[in-house]
This record gives structure tokens, C-alpha cells and sequence, in this order.
């Protein structure tokens, strides 16, 4: 039976390359040769070694200048000549690999010592480009290690890395998948908890797992639609397997949607949080700014009209990164300065993730209603500050907001509740605990991610849309949905799975 699927297989493969072929194409309905369209853009990506990969290349793995060590990393073939030339030790034993030696390091011509140091020599493909490398851990001082990078440029056999192109190797080579990439590259650029523990769950892999677990479910479906294709006719195939395939494809489309409708979760905490500060004029938006950022980075005076362009700052609220921009206050105005800069904070209020409004108490209305230059900006997802309470006569404040608060930045009164609870809206917003961890981390931390997501599920429901008739059609959106989500990791050669699927697969099952 296994051997009858095989041919099948290779029968069906056939059969669904053939409708690449004009000629086939012409006898599809419009909608059909809509749907085969994409095929043209889908290439099949296979890691090969390119020319450059041969070479050796070396750089510093560590940032410049005074430190107590940096390490220069050498990779590719000839790593080990490269030991033989710089590396001298005590010991003439053979090179151990993955162990730390003392050593001095010397230039490869003059045999002069340029530093003392330790040298470290992962045999490929157990490294983390998957070649043969070398690590000379040397002393951090300009000099040393400028001797110790001339000193390799005088290997023929050796050329300086390009910007990321250990990374690259490690991914050609298959120690790592794009989402991996991604996440080591997230890891390195972390800034807060929340982006560190993001960042480290890509890189580990986690975030490729779940990618693959999606990209699998979709080659089962495919795989029964396939076999359906080769045994419906006068075959013994078991009944259901259709509606089987079309129920998994369902589900699998669920499970893509809520992946889909995440608020942008994961690319917010790996991006930051776009936090617009607005407000009429002298309300204290610069005053607050500069409370977040501890530090007086935008001008304050009592000049209505001091902000005009807008300031941005990143900053890091409860763990969660936040890229605040205090923007223009809000008026009429003939200064043509203000006007762009009016223009401009409208703007930035439209692209935030979230708003915060800062309305003097001074400006509200007899009774608390809210200056008539934001009053229609303000929804219920604005969070509120009231700021100059100190300023404030009446004893009673009726205004109802989810997110207010009331503060004098001038005295320090009520901005320590205001930090901590707006932190605390910001970490329930993004579903984050206390130390910004997430209790389930979102899959899509990249809008790329997105992308290829959307379009899966846009193939899986054009396979839901395909009849038990359209058998053939409804394979191939599977089959593009499944390299679709392969994208994100890039991995979509789609016949290795489809293979192990297949070598326990029996049919009707
Ligand atoms: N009394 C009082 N004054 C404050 C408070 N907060 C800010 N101010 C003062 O209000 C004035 C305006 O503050 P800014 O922070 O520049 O206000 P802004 O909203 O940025 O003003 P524009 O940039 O002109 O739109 C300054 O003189 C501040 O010192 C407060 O809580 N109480
Ligand atoms: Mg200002």
C-alpha cells in the first residue's frame, strides 16, 4: 500500500505541475487562473553553499574599544591554517576542538607576539556557522586588536566578514531559520525584558516550532487531498477523507485568524509602543515628557506654543519599550510654524498605537468638559492626565475616564500613582505580567510574519471555497498555503514532509 502511495504521489506531483502550463490554464475559469497566479512567485528555496561562502572570514565578534576582552572569530575552511599560522602554544599536541587554550598570538610573517591570550577552535559542523572556526579571545584595546586584524588580513586565504555574514552562514548552513535569525538579531537589540524574553524565545526556535506545526497541519490536509486526487477513481478509498481535509483546513484556519487578530501584540513589544502625547497648548505635554524620560530633553516654558516639531524618545515603562513623542499643542493659529506643527501632531496621533491626552485642570469646562481643541480626539482608549491640580479650586472632579488621572508636575502630587497605573494599563493592554513576560507569547513579532500569515489563510479559504469536484485546485491552494508559512522560517520545500507523511499514511485515515 505505502509503495502504491509513493507512485501516487509522484503521479499527483505530475499531474499538478501540469497546470502550470498555458495550455491548461486556458480550460480554467477566471477565478481558477487567479488562484494559480502566485505559483509564478513562489520559489523553492534549497540552502546552497555560493562561492564566497568557501572563503575564510574574520572579524570582531565584539564591540571596539577599552575592555577586558574581545574576541575576533575566524570562520570557514581554512580556520584551522589560520591556528597553524597565529595561534602558538606550549604544548605540540594536536588541536583539541571545543576547548579553550592559553596561548600567545602571533603575526603570521614577522612571528612577532601581539597579545597573550586564549584561543578556542570548533570543528564544523559543531559551531555556530556550522564551519570549521577559530576564536582568539584577546585583550580589548584599540591597538591590539587593530595588530590582530592586520595581522590576518595577511593570510591570502583570509578576507574581513561582511556585516551579519556569520549569521548568514549559520543559516545557509542550517543551524539556524529566518525566524531564528530574526529573533538572534531582536536578542542582540533588546532593550527591555519584554524584548529580551520575545527575542530569546525566536532565536531558541520556539517561535519556528509553532510555525512548523501550522506548516505541517496544512501538508496533512494536502497529503489526504492528494491521495483522494490519485485513488478516487475506482479505488477502494475510504469515505470522509474529504470532508476530513476540508475540517482540519477549518480548524487550521481558525487557529491562523487568532494568530491574526493580536493587536499587533508581538511586533509592538519587539518595536515599542508608539505613545502620542497631545493636548491644547501649556498643558504640561513637555512637562510630562520630560518626567517619563527623567531628564529635561524637551523645552519647557510658560510661553503657550513653546513645542512646535515633534520630540521623540524611546524609554522603558514597566519593562514595556515606549517611544513617546510629544507633539505641537493643539489651536488655531496664524504662525505658520505652529500650523505645520499642529499638522504634524494630528498626525502622530493617528499613527500611535496609543494616545495620551494632557488637558490642564485650569482649561476644563464649568462643568469638567473637556477644551473644545481635543474634545474629538479623545476616545475611550485615550488615556487622560489632568494635569496642574494644584491650580485646581473646586473640590469636586466629575470627568469619567477607563484611563485618568490627575497630577501636578509641578509638585510631584499624584504622578506616582500616574506612572504606576499607566504602566499597569500598558502591561494588561499588551496581556504582559509584572515583569513584562507574557503569559503566551505572540507568534508574530514581524510585519513579514504577518504578511505570509494572511496570505496562508487567504489560500486555506480559497481551498474551503473548492468542491470535492475541484479535488485538483484545492491541492494547490493547500499546497501554496503550506509554502506560504514555510516563507517565515524559510523552509519551503514542502517535499521532505510531504514525503514522511505519506511513509505512514494510509488512506482514509
Ligand atoms: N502650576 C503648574 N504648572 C505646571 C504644571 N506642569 C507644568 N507646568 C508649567 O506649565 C507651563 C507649560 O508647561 P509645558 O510642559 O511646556 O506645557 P506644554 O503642554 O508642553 O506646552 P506647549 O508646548 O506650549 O504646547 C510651564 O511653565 C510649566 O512649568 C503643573 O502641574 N502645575
Ligand atoms: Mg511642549
Amino acid at each position: 500500500m505505502q509503495c502504491a502511495v509513493a507512485t501516487a504521489v509522484r503521479r499527483t506531483r505530475h499531474l499538478t505541475s501540469c497546470l502550470n502550463f498555458p495550455s491548461r490554464i486556458s480550460f480554467l475559469s477566471v477565478h481558477q487562473q487567479h488562484r494559480l497566479e502566485p505559483r509564478r512567485f513562489v520559489h523553492e528555496y534549497i540552502p546552497r553553499r555560493s562561492d564566497a561562502q568557501k572563503a575564510t572570514i574574520y572579524a570582531l565578534s565584539t564591540p571596539p574599544g577599552k575592555a577586558g576582552i574581545a574576541v575576533v572569530r575566524v570562520s570557514g575552511p581554512d580556520a584551522l591554517q589560520v591556528w597553524e599560522n597565529v595561534v602558538q602554544r606550549s604544548s605540540h599536541s594536536n588541536v583539541e576542538p571545543w576547548r579553550m587554550e592559553r596561548c600567545r598570538i602571533v603575526h603570521p610573517v614577522t612571528k612577532n607576539m601581539l597579545d597573550d591570550g586564549l584561543a578556542v577552535y570548533f570543528k564544523a559542523p559543531k559551531s555556530f556557522t556550522t564551519e570549521d572556526v577559530l576564536e582568539l579571545h584577546i585583550h580589548s584595546g584599540r591597538a591590539v586588536i587593530a595588530s590582530v586584524l592586520d595581522a590576518l588580513s595577511h593570510l591570502p586565504y583570509c578576507r574581513p566578514a561582511e556585516p551579519g555574514e556569520f549569521t548568514k552562514r549559520a543559516f545557509l548552513g542550517g543551524r539556524l531559520d529566518l525566524a531564528q535569525v530574526e529573533g538572534l538579531k531582536d536578542l542582540i537589540d533588546a532593550e527591555t525584558e519584554s524584548q529580551r524574553r520575545l527575542a530569546l524565545e525566536a532565536a531558541g526556535g520556539a517561535t519556528s516550532a509553532r510555525f512548523e506545526e501550522l506548516r505541517t497541519g496544512i501538508i496533512r490536509c494536502l497529503a489526504k487531498i492528494e491521495a483522494l486526487i490519485d485513488f478516487s477513481e475506482g479505488e477502494n478509498l475510504e469515505e470522509g477523507v474529504y470532508d476530513d481535509a476540508r475540517n482540519n483546513a477549518t480548524k487550521l484556519l481558525t487557529t491562523i485568524r487568532s494568530y491574526l487578530s493580536d493587536n499587533r501584540r508581538g511586533e509592538i513589544m519587539r518595536s515599542g509602543v508608539r505613545l502620542t502625547i497631545f493636548g491644547p497648548p501649556n498643558a504640561g505635554k513637555s512637562s510630562l515628557l520630560n518626567f517619563l524620560a527623567r531628564r529635561e530633553a524637551a523645552i519647557v516654558t510658560p510661553v503657550p506654543g513653546t513645542t512646535r516639531d515633534i520630540l521623540e524618545l524611546s524609554l522603558d515603562i514597566g519593562g514595556i519599550p515606549v517611544i513617546i513623542s510629544d507633539t505641537a499643542g493643539l489651536r488655531a493659529t496664524d504662525d505658520l510654524v505652529e500650523q505645520i506643527g499642529v499638522e504634524r501632531a494630528r498626525k502622530a496621533i493617528q499613527a500611535a498605537d496609543i494616545a495620551l491626552c494632557v488637558v490642564s485642570c485650569e482649561d476644563l469646562g464649568a462643568s469638567s468638559e473637556l477644551p473644545s481643541s481635543v474634545r474629538e480626539l479623545v476616545t475611550k482608549d485615550t488615556f487622560m492626565v489632568f494635569n496642574k491640580m494644584d491650580l485646581l479650586k473646586k473640590d469636586s472632579f466629575s470627568v469619567e475616564h477607563p484611563y485618568r488621572w490627575m497630577t501636578s508636575l509641578k509638585t510631584g502630587q499624584g504622578t506616582t500613582e500616574f506612572l504606576a497605573g499607566f504602566a499597569e494599563s500598558l502591561r494588561s493592554k499588551y496581556d504582559l505580567d509584572q515583569d513584562g513576560s507574557s503569559s503566551e507569547a505572540p507568534l508574530i513579532t514581524h510585519a513579514r510574519h504577518r504578511i505570509h500569515l494572511e496570505s496562508a489563510a487567504g489560500f486555506i479559504e480559497a481551498f474551503l471555497e473548492t468542491t470535492a469536484d475541484e479535488v485538483v485546485f484545492g491541492a494547490e491552494e493547500l499546497r501554496y498555503a503550506a509554502q506560504a508559512v514555510g516563507k517565515v522560517s524559510g523552509r519551503i520545500d514542502i517535499e521532505d514532509i510531504l514525503d514522511s507523511i505519506f511513509r505512514d499514511f494510509c488512506i482514509g485515515k
